[in-house]
């Protein structure tokens, strides 16, 4: 499995993937990137060009993915909308990327035998009570809440009946949230992170009570790999770091970084339907296939992505101001 076909390569965790695999294997990289508002030509900048090329295209377009597929022995799918706030403002493109796009890409897997491995999330399963002992597993029932998260349990749905209708062999991964460097502005850790850099204050949704199950990308990444390689066609695996935190402590944790009072922050309007909190159980990932995680500890991953931004302001200015007027409009 040496060349491999990397959709939404030039966002934030597919990037942080091809990052991964020029590190760590041999491989050969294609990216198929749509270069939509969340890409970064910037987060593939350096590496070699014998091993890493872009194709600019969407993965809707069965022309363009069809003679992709069929060169490559491997595809890892991360492509899609994957902002659930955009979703509520405008499903559409969730529809079109998340379940067209995955249908698009089986379609060609099946056509050319490819190996295939589906990047999903934990939103599919719904969410938690938040004194609920239990944590998600692969037995969970399905039961998305948000347009993003219907369409990403969509695509998943997809995946499964093309390899039992089909025989594709392709694998599914549901992961927590990810933080890192180059995630954009519009997610909560980098949003509030930026804010308190340009002396602004943090906007929590609603009492910030809302648990997320953080994982650096880096993890998610070598997840990924460890998947991809060594998981069993048609499972589904599981991918979380135990980083549960609610979203007051991890503002806290920035502001203090900063110097600043941990409740210096404004709550704003809530998201409608938010989730209420997501935990993953990864034994199966981690007894199955011997993965674990590089940043057992999240203050010290957090540190390191504050340190990222503050280093980096020339990569997110540019989408700041759209991104928090986009933000204002809706009381956000
Ligand atoms: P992102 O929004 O940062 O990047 C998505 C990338 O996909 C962008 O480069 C974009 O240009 C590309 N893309 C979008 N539509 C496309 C299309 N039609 N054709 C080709 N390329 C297209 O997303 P991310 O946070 O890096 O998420 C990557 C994957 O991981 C997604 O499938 C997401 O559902 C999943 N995931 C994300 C998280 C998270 O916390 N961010 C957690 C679990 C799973
Ligand atoms: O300004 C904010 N204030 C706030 O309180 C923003 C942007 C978010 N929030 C809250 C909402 C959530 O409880 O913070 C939490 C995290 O929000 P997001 O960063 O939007 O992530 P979430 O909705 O949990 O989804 C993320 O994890 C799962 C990714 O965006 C998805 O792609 C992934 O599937």
């Amino acid at each position: 499995m040496d060349r491999v076909l990397v959709t939404g390569g030039a966002g934030f965790i597919g990037s942080n993937f091809v990052h991964h695999l020029v590190r760590e294997t041999d491989a050969v990289v294609t990216v198929l990137d749509k270069l939509t508002y969340a890409a970064s030509r910037d987060s593939l900048a350096g590496l070699p060009e014998d091993r890493v090329s872009l194709v600019v295209g969407d993965i809707v377009d069965a022309a363009c993915v069809d003679p992709l597929v069929a060169r490559h022995d491997l595809v890892v799918h991360f492509a899609a909308e994957s902002h659930n706030d955009n979703s509520l403002s405008d499903p559409s493109p969730f529809i079109q990327t998340n379940v067209v796009g995955t249908f698009t890409l089986l379609e060609a897997a099946r056509r050319h035998g490819t190996r295939f491995h589906h990047v999903s999330t934990d939103e599919v399963y719904g969410d938690l009570e938040l004194d609920d002992p239990e944590r998600f597993t692969e037995a969970t029932p399905y039961n998305p809440s948000s347009p993003y998260s219907a369409s990403k349990a969509g695509s998943d749905h997809l995946v499964r009946a093309w390899v039992r209708s089909f025989g594709v062999r392709a694998t599914i991964s549901n992961c927590s949230n990810n933080y890192g460097p180059w995630q954009h502005v519009e997610k909560f850790i980098p949003r509030q992170i930026t804010n308190v850099i340009d002396a602004g204050r943090p906007k929590i949704y609603g009492a910030g009570l809302n648990v997320r199950d953080w994982i650096h990308a880096d993890d998610h990444s070598s997840a990924v790999w460890a998947i991809a390689q060594r998981g069993r066609t048609g499972e589904t695996y599981l991918i979380g770091a135990d980083g549960e935190r609610n979203n007051l402590e991890v503002v806290g944790m920035i502001l203090a970084h900063f110097g600043r009072p941990t409740d210096d922050f404004d709550q704003v309007t809530d998201r409608a339907g938010h989730d209420l909190r997501y935990a993953i159980d990864s034994s199966k990932l981690r007894e199955e296939l011997g993965w674990s995680p590089r940043y057992g500890d999240f203050k010290a991953g957090l540190e390191d992505t504050i340190e990222w931004y503050v280093a980096h302001q020339d990569w997110w200015r540019g989408d700041k101001a759209r991104t928090e007027a986009a933000y204002a409009a809706q009381g956000q």
